[in-house]
């Protein structure tokens, strides 16, 4: 099965990359890394599913050679990786010089193979050190990231195409503050807000710390998810607006209008800290793109007798993934749509995240993976239709290069477009690897 595009039906300039983040791929166990919060989460017990952890993962820390040697044949542009910050500060005060070498091998070597290599600064593997100091509800987090940001980019920000500093921080924040699902698996309204603030301050200085030092394209990379009223009824939508305010305009707005969704800061009434608005200049200086990850709708349905926000996620008819998620490309069109259109104008968005999990097997030493490939397919279809109408989106990487930790859900769940054999770290490519390896022009 084939995908319905080549590259000729996007722009010249338009980067074909994959994803993947450190603590789900290294092996935090190698090279002298700290515990991160996903650690002491993950050892927890009733957090992760079999309280697996990312010590070993694809052990890409020594494997990244043969894993950029695929994206290279594939035909890729780019590779979207993370820094951890418990490899480069283990205990979040000293650095670990081995840490840093190895990123600099990593930066090389993603060069040497003619990718451009699109660094994360944080996605999510917070030192245990720094947590135990209150993590992101402290804001002197923000003073620290910035400290770290400098460090990894002193050491090889010259050779990084384009630099994101948090992934995700809905998740950071309210997933794992809130909901708890997360690291550091907290259900409290005054550590979402408060966490909800500090990753906006932390953004912002070390925007100004890489500013300062030189630095070019800079961006944060944000997760989408449409918000689908559950029926018509008043309740309803007003909760699918509240979802969407919470999950879609809390961090955009903050970083382009100065502003919090007054509908979120109703219900944060009494826990955002002191003066927070005193904050919002610096987190508004501009960006230079804009990362979008995208993956999912939640149909969205009141909840009265439960406290603020007083809603909740049902199933909805759309077919879904191993993850439970609906599929639904027009979520994305709508996503690269609205933001051009409401919020970032002419600033180059890139899709920076996209993909499913799906139960696959290896029949034969092959995995025909034909549900993924329909779902970059129809994707992508969304991005040139939103590039058609003038979005200025700039490039997609797909989720993820090889099947990975997926965090609360440990190895069961997999995104890759390759696959990981776990016991052997055998990477075998799957067929909608060979897909884009088609349309894009690998080998
Ligand atoms: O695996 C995650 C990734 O770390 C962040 N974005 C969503 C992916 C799938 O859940």
């Amino acid at each position: 099965m084939a995908f319905s595009f080549r590259r000729s039906d996007f722009p010249d300039d338009f980067i074909f990359g994959a994803a993947t983040a450190a603590y789900q791929i290294e092996g935090a166990s190698f090279g002298g890394a700290g515990p991160s919060h996903w650690d002491t989460f993950a050892a927890t017990p009733g957090n992760v599913v079999n309280a697996e952890t990312g010590a070993i993962a694809c052990d890409h820390y020594h494997r990244y050679g043969e894993d950029l040697d695929l994206l290279r044949s594939g035909g890729f542009d780019a590779y979207r990786f993370s820094t951890s910050w418990a490899r480069v500060m283990p205990d979040g005060k000293n650095v670990n010089p081995e840490g840093l070498d190895f990123y600099d091998r990593l930066a090389d070597a993603t060069l040497e193979r003619g990718l451009n290599p699109f660094l994360t600064l944080y996605h999510w593997d917070l030192p245990a050190a720094l947590a135990d100091l209150g993590g992101w509800r402290n804001r002197d987090v923000a003073s620290w990231f910035a400290d770290y940001s400098s460090i990894v980019m002193d050491r090889i920000g010259d050779r990084m195409a384009a630099v994101a500093t948090i992934n995700e921080p809905w998740c950071v924040t309210w997933l794992s503050h809130f909901w708890g699902i997360h690291a550091p698996g907290l259900r409290d309204i005054r550590a979402a807000a408060r966490s909800m603030h500090h990753v906006l301050l932390a953004h912002a200085r070390a925007m100004e710390a890489m500013r300062a030092a030189g630095h070019g394209n800079l961006g944060i990379v944000l997760n989408f998810e449409h918000a689908n009223p559950a029926s018509d009824a008043a309740g309803d939508v007003s909760a699918a607006a509240r979802y969407d305010g919470f999950y879609n305009r809390w961090f955009i707005e903050a970083i382009t209008r100065k502003t919090y969704p007054e509908v979120i800061l109703e219900g944060f009434a009494g826990h955002m800290p002191d003066g927070y608005e005193k904050d919002m200049e610096a987190i508004s200086a501009p960006l230079d793109w804009l990362g979008v990850n995208y993956y999912t709708r939640s149909n969205v349905a009141a909840d009265p007798e439960a406290a603020w926000p007083s809603l909740k996620s049902v199933p909805g008819p759309l077919p879904k993934t191993d993850m439970g998620w609906e599929i639904y490309p027009d979520g994305l069109y709508g996503f690269l749509t609205r933001l051009h259109r409401d919020y970032t104008g002419e600033t180059p968005i890139i899709v920076t995240e996209n993909g499913m999990a799906w139960d696959d097997h290896l029949v034969d030493g092959r995995i025909d993976d034909r549900e993924r490939i329909a779902y970059f397919d129809t994707h992508l279809a969304a991005v040139r239709r939103a590039i058609a109408d003038g979005a200025p989106v700039k490039g997609y990487f797909g989720w993820s290069l090889l099947d990975n930790y997926e965090w609360a859900l440990g190895y069961g769940k997999r995104f890759g477009m390759v696959h990981v054999d776990y016991d052997t770290q055998k990477r075998t490519p799957k067929a909608s690897f060979e897909a884009f390896r088609h349309a894009i022009g690998g080998n």
